[in-house]
C-alpha cells in the first residue's frame, strides 16, 4: 500500500487557483511555489549553519545599519536568483538591499507582481540557535506592464496584497501563507523535501492569556504605552487570569506562536528609534494581512497597519499585532481612551 501523501503546498495552491481564480494565469501561483522552493534551499542551509561555514559575519553592513549575517546574504541571494527569472515580477525589495531590484534586462520583464521580502528576519539569532523567519509580501503591479517596475509599484497599503507569507527555520520548518482564503500552515517533510498540510484554515482566538514586548525599552516608551502593558501585566487583566510574557526577539517566531495559540505582539515607538524598530513594507503589512485573513489585527498606533500608504521603501512603524480584542485594547491605551 503506498504511503499516504499529505496535501502538499504545490497542490494546495493550484486548488486554490482553480477554486477562486479561475481565469488566472498561474502566475501567482507559481511564485508561491518558487517562494517554497526558496525556503527548502534557505532552511538546508539554516539546518547545517553549525556545521558549515555560514556562521558569524560577512563583515557587511546593510541598508539598517546591522551587520549582515553570511546566511542572511545566502537567503537574499537564494531569493533573488528564484525569482529574478520567472517572468512574475516587475521589481523586488529586500531589507537587505538599499535600492529597488530591478529584473535583469536579459529576464523576461512585464511581470504583473512585486515582491518585497526580509530574507531572514531575527537574524541576530541564528548563532544561537533561535526560530528565524523569511517574511514576504506581494503586490499587483500598478504602473504599466510595458515598463520596468517603480517604487510607485511597492508603495501601496498593505491591505491592496493579494498574498503575505512567512517560512519560519525552527525545530521543524514551516511555511505560512494567505491569499485571500484564509491563512494555512505547511510543514516540511525533509524525508521527501515537500511543504506538507499541518495547519488548514488557522484563525486566532479572539482574546489571549500572552503578550509580547520588550520590557528592557520601557524607560524609553512614551507614558501610554508604559500604562498599556501594565494593564497586560496586572493580574487582574483577561478577566482575573491575567497575561503571561512570551518573547522571543525574533518577530517570525513571536508571530508565529501568537498566530497558533493567541498573544498579542508590541513594538512600540520609542525616544531612540522615534517609528519603532520593524519595518512597514516586509515585516508589519505581510503579517497583518496575515494576522486579519486569520480573525486577528494589527495596528501602527490610531490607525491599522494595512491601510498606512508608504512613503519609502524601508520605513518603520510601531507595531502592535495578534487577537483582535487585544490589539483594541493597544489601540485605546494609544489612543488616549483608556
Ligand atoms: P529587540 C530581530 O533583530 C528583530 O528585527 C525582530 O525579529 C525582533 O522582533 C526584534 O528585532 C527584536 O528587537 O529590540 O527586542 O531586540
Amino acid at each position: 500500500m503506498a504511503e499516504r501523501l499529505g496535501i502538499t503546498i504545490t497542490k494546495h495552491i493550484m486548488e486554490t487557483q482553480r477554486k477562486h481564480f479561475p481565469d488566472a494565469t498561474g502566475d501567482f501561483s507559481g511564485l508561491l511555489t518558487e517562494l517554497s522552493i526558496a525556503g527548502k534551499v534557505i532552511s538546508r542551509a539554516v539546518n547545517k549553519a553549525g556545521l558549515v561555514d555560514v556562521l558569524g559575519k560577512t563583515g557587511d553592513v546593510n541598508v539598517q545599519g546591522e551587520e549582515v549575517q553570511k546566511l542572511d546574504d545566502f537567503a537574499d541571494k537564494v531569493i533573488f536568483q528564484k525569482m529574478d527569472h520567472t517572468g512574475y515580477l516587475c521589481a523586488m525589495a529586500s531589507e537587505e538591499v538599499d535600492e529597488l531590484i530591478p529584473i535583469p534586462d536579459k529576464h523576461p520583464q512585464g511581470g504583473r507582481y512585486t515582491l518585497a521580502f526580509d530574507p531572514l528576519d531575527g537574524s541576530s539569532n541564528i548563532d544561537v540557535n533561535v526560530n528565524i523567519g523569511t517574511i514576504f509580501s506581494i503586490h499587483r503591479r500598478v504602473t504599466p506592464e510595458t515598463q520596468k517596475g517603480a517604487l510607485a509599484d511597492f508603495l501601496q497599503p498593505g491591505r491592496t496584497q493579494v498574498g503575505a507569507g512567512y517560512i519560519i527555520y525552527g525545530s521543524s520548518t514551516m511555511m505560512v501563507y494567505a491569499a485571500g482564503d484564509g491563512v494555512h500552515g505547511f510543514t516540511l517533510d525533509p524525508s521527501i523535501g515537500e511543504f506538507l498540510l499541518s495547519h488548514p484554515d488557522i484563525t486566532m482566538p479572539r482574546r489571549s492569556t500572552y503578550y509580547s514586548v520588550n520590557e528592557g525599552n520601557r524607560h524609553k516608551w512614551d507614558p501610554r504605552v508604559q500604562r498599556m502593558v501594565d494593564h497586560f501585566k496586572s493580574p487582574v487583566s483577561a478577566g482575573g487570569a491575567g497575561y503571561g510574557l512570551r518573547y522571543i526577539g525574533s518577530l517570525v517566531a513571536d508571530f508565529h506562536r501568537n498566530l497558533l495559540k493567541g498573544g498579542v505582539f508590541m513594538y512600540p515607538a520609542d525616544a531612540d528609534s522615534g517609528k519603532g524598530k520593524l519595518r512597514l513594507l516586509y515585516e508589519a503589512a505581510p503579517l497583518a494581512y496575515i494576522a486579519e485573513q486569520a480573525g486577528g489585527g494589527a495596528i501602527a498606533e490610531a490607525e491599522d497597519i494595512l491601510d498606512i500608504k508608504p512613503t519609502e521603501l524601508h520605513q518603520r512603524v510601531p507595531l502592535y499585532i495578534g487577537c483582535k480584542e487585544d490589539v483594541e485594547t493597544c489601540r485605546e491605551f494609544l489612543t488616549g481612551k483608556r
